[in-house]
């Protein structure tokens, strides 16, 4: 498993991982927005080893917690396995022998997850979970169920969470609000791209562009820096974000922001090269300022 997923999911972003530190404390629930808005919780707690969370869970709209009590960074993501993938074969696949995604990994659904999260910190996001079975992959996996009735959360508009602003995701790359605000704040996450996509923030310690940043993507050091100067992937920190997402699909997640210099990346790979998106350009830089007037930047993707 952790080869399968050193190769193509979680390498790149591992080597973000780093020294990096916590720059805040985890919030308390109660500052959370979205743990303020009502919908049933599911707790999953992990340690780099481990992944606990409940064999069964309502289907419905969902507060999902992450907490990472490892040392290391923890970076994962939740899919709704197809009907005809039993869990035998998903031992199998995702077992140390495997060599490359199944090919079913993209035929599954994914609902969005908490993004990336650093040791002792916790992560949120409200999700739409269907009945089915699910699994929770990072450095392992773990599965559960989703049981009763499919959720319909669209019939009610009050059952939409409050979001302060719309992050848009596609082939490949982002749309951030403009500007982006300071402070802390609910993003809507919408996927309307043709391929599965995530939102990995990190916030730089140094202005940056996103040239840079594919500058560093094709360096081979995490502490190498652009030529003229500019942060090493080492030197990024992570701030959260939200984890893979089908097309057509919306989740929420929230983020606390300083004002600084922040790039998003997304490391899901492709299904016929397994390159990372990241690789192929899906990298976008922002500005956050006092007066929330930042201004956004995409990277300019690979001819
Ligand atoms: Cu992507």
């Amino acid at each position: 498993m952790r080869r399968l997923l050193a190769s193509v999911v979680v390498l790149l972003a591992l080597s973000l991982a780093g020294p990096a530190i916590a720059q805040e404390a985890t919030p308390a629930v109660s500052d959370s927005l979205l743990a303020g808005m009502g919908y049933p919780e599911l707790l999953v707690e992990v340690d780099g080893e481990t992944i606990q969370l409940p064999e069964q869970v309502p289907a419905g709209r969902t507060l999902i917690t992450l907490t990472n009590a490892g040392k290391e960074s923890w970076h994962g993501f939740l899919l709704r396995r197809p009907e005809d993938v039993t869990d035998e074969q998903i031992a199998t696949d995702l077992g140390p022998e495997s060599e490359a995604p199944p090919a079913w990994l993209f035929d599954a659904t994914f609902p969005g997850f908490p993004g990336e999260t650093l040791p002792g910190q916790s992560h949120q996001a409200v999700v739409d979970l269907a009945p089915g079975r699910y699994l929770v992959i990072g450095d392992t996996y773990q599965p559960f169920d989703v049981v009763g009735a499919a959720a319909t959360p669209e019939a009610t508009p009050e059952a939409t969470p409050l979001a302060n602003g719309t992050v848009r995701m596609f082939d490949f790359n982002f749309e951030f609000p403009n500007p982006v605000a300071p402070g802390r704040q609910v993003w809507e996450v919408t996927n309307t791209g043709q391929q599965a996509h995530e939102l990995l923030l990190t916030r730089s310690p140094e202005p940056v562009t996103a040239e840079q940043i594919m500058e560093l993507m094709a360096g081979e050091s995490e502490e190498a820096t652009p030529m003229g100067g500019g942060p090493s992937f080492a030197d990024l920190e992570q701030v959260g974000g939200l984890g893979w997402l089908s097309p057509g699909a919306t989740a929420w997640t929230e983020v606390d922001l300083t004002p600084g210099t922040y790039v998003a990346f997304c490391f899901v790979p492709d299904p016929e090269t397994f390159m990372p998106h990241a690789m192929m350009g899906m990298i976008a830089v922002f500005t956050v300022d006092e007066a929330g007037a930042g201004t956004p930047e995409s990277a300019t993707p690979p001819s």
